[in-house]
């Protein structure tokens, strides 16, 4: 298996809650190890443009609202096949569809305020960590 980093962000709803060590330990628990990691409040612009993909979306704008309602932690996940590895930890999207003992199953207050976000492909991973990280700042 391939040693794989992906971007996860812990969310406004979780922040809030100061859950994020919990979020934490469930990661390290699952084998993925935090190799970058810092707090931010992100803008609407820089909101808008990390979900860009999502902009012809009905939850677009209500998403992006919810992304800049509070801080959010941003990091990089290391470890074997981490990009599936982390979206298996977290759950589905929505929490009432997420697997008994995911993180969204235990903490997501809605499909929206879901309290994780993790990349979804080796490309959008990539993409990701260099929209929050630079070179330095990731160590592995
Ligand atoms: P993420 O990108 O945050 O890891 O989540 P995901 O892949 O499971 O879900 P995605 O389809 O990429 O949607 C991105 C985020 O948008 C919010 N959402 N709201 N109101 C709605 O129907 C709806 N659908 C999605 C969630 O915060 C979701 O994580
Ligand atoms: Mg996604």
């Amino acid at each position: 298996m391939a040693v794989e980093r992906t971007l996860s962000i812990i969310k406004p709803d979780a922040t809030e809650r100061n859950i994020t060590g919990k979020v934490n330990q469930r990661l390290e628990d699952a084998g993925l190890r935090i190799v970058a990691q810092k707090r931010l409040k992100l803008t609407e612009e820089q909101a808008k443009a990390f979900y860009i993909v999502h902009k012809d979306r009905k939850f677009y704008q209500d998403l992006v609202n919810f992304m800049t309602s509070g801080p959010v932690v941003v990091q990089v996940l290391e470890g074997d096949n981490a990009i599936a590895k982390n979206r298996e930890v977290m759950g589905a999207t929505n929490p009432e569809e997420a697997a008994p003992g995911t993180i969204r199953a235990d903490f997501a207050r809605d499909i929206e305020a879901n309290s994780v976000h993790g990349s979804d492909s080796p490309e959008t991973a990539a993409g990701e960590i260099k929209f929050f990280f630079s070179d330095i700042e990731v160590v592995g």
